[in-house]
């Protein structure tokens, strides 16, 4: 992160601090990470760490009166300087700032995955999975464990995102403490597998000189204590067919053999234009990129609005895991992307058919209790990326709340009719 001499510019007059003030201002150690938790009161969230060193200059320098002039352009180039540094770290672009997403490094090949003996005579993978309630892809993890009945065989620890965008875990390690609350909804905790204080500490557990980007969702293999997958369509296919625990599967698939090819097409489309796609528009460095990727994301928003007014799901009547894929990102569309991300072309709310099919699969059982609004817009608006300076968490747009995604969607009649799509990746 930069520093607090850095975000200053050296043409922006100080005012009068004493240098003793100054030392003790910029010498202070690191502050205590401020864990802001997700179901928090309002007034609660609201309170603002007092004794970093930039909250301390701003403080020294908010009854001064500065030119006006000096006082935006000043502001404006260390705005912006920042902001170039911050991303090309953080949301690496190409050249002309089209954001790219790096690789996951830990890719499962379930089809080798061997459990330990013990394991084997438990009839249980011993995996544990982590996740972040605010990250779309995390939340795709969680829906199909859910799904698939897998929440006892699977268990999850569930991190937060820190004042330095990083994954936290919180609170006391009891073995037996319940993880879920009484609405079966979940709330962030401990590191059940490992007892670490955050995830950059379980994936140094595999490999201690690791450095690379501590992403939540991972799934983690218990009697190797090492990481088994770290990207979440492999994640959800493993769940979906590689633990074959038929007694918990109640005969559900997410990705019937019939309809493989349908499911590829889809996630060809649905990746790059809209699941990456908002992350395209929000992290574009250029006009250019944004134009593109807000264009890319609105046309297949479009398409996929008009299929879905003859389809009840992507693949017709069966629901599949490129819906999953889809549902995390509509879910989020109005709350967070459309306003922090600049998708602004329309809201989710004034497709018909994309908000009633992404309430047809809220109203899915156990899915509701998966998605955590307040969770979700404090990531984005507080912690994950500081996009938002002053980090203040805007009014819940409404269409976002749980009654309105209660109301009925009636999509149960819809009769599918197989137009074969036409996938167009930009
Ligand atoms: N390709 C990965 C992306 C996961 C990802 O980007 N997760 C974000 C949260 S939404 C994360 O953990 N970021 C932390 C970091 O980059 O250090 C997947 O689909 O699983």
């Amino acid at each position: 992160m930069p520093t607090a001499a850095a975000l200053l510019s050296p043409t922006l007059p100080l005012p009068n601090i004493s240098t003793a003030t100054k030392k003790r201002t910029f010498n202070r150690t690191r502050p205590k990470t401020l864990h802001v938790s997700p179901r928090i009161s309002l007034n609660k969230q609201q309170q603002t760490p007092t004794s970093d060193p930039l909250t301390a200059i701003t403080k020294v320098l908010w009854g001064k009166s500065l030119p006006p002039q000096l006082l935006i352009s000043t502001v404006r180039s260390t705005w912006n300087s920042i902001w170039h540094l911050m991303m090309n770290q953080l949301a690496p672009s190409d050249p002309s700032g089209f954001y790219s997403r790096p690789h996951s490094q830990f890719r499962a090949n379930f089809k080798s995955f061997q459990p330990s003996s013990s394991s084997r005579q438990k009839n249980t993978p011993n995996l544990h999975l982590y996740v972040g309630l605010p990250c779309p892809w995390a939340h795709r993890t969680l829906i199909v464990r859910a799904l698939k009945n897998l929440e006892e065989i699977v268990p999850v620890s569930i991190a937060s995102p820190g004042i330095d965008g990083s994954w936290e875990f919180h609170g006391k390690l009891i073995r037996t403490q319940n993880r879920e609350d009484k609405e079966g909804g979940l709330l962030p905790g401990p590191d059940y597998a490992n007892g670490c204080k955050n995830l950059k500490e379980v994936y140094r557990l595999q490999r201690g000189s690791y450095n690379g980007r501590s992403t939540v969702p991972m799934l983690w293999d218990v009697d190797k204590k090492e990481v088994f997958c770290n990207e979440s369509y492999d994640i959800i296919e493993f769940f979906n067919s590689g633990i074959n625990r038929s007694d918990q599967n109640e005969g559900l698939n997410l990705s019937p053999p019939s309809l493989t090819k349908q499911i590829e097409e889809w996630n060809r489309l649905i990746y790059p234009n809209v699941n990456n796609g908002v992350y395209r528009c929000g992290f574009a460095q250029s006009q250019e990129a944004y134009d593109t990727a807000v264009n890319g994301l609105f046309s297949t928003l479009d398409t996929v609005d008009d299929h879905l007014g003859n389809s009840r799901y992507l693949c017709g009547d069966v629901l599949t895991l490129s819906d999953i894929c889809l549902f995390t990102t509509l879910i989020r569309f109005d709350l967070v992307y459309n306003i922090m991300f600049k998708c602004t072309k329309k809201k989710l709310l004034e497709y018909s058919n994309l908000h009633g099919y992404m309430r047809d699969i809220y109203q899915i059982p156990k899915v509701a209790a998966t998605c955590n609004f307040e969770a979700i817009m404090d990531g984005y608006y507080k912690t994950l990326f500081p996009l938002n300076p002053g980090s203040i968490r805007p009014t819940m747009p409404s269409g976002c709340e749980h009654e309105f995604l209660s109301r009925s969607h009636d999509r149960e009649s819809i009769s599918y009719v197989d137009k074969h799509i036409q996938v167009n990746v930009s």
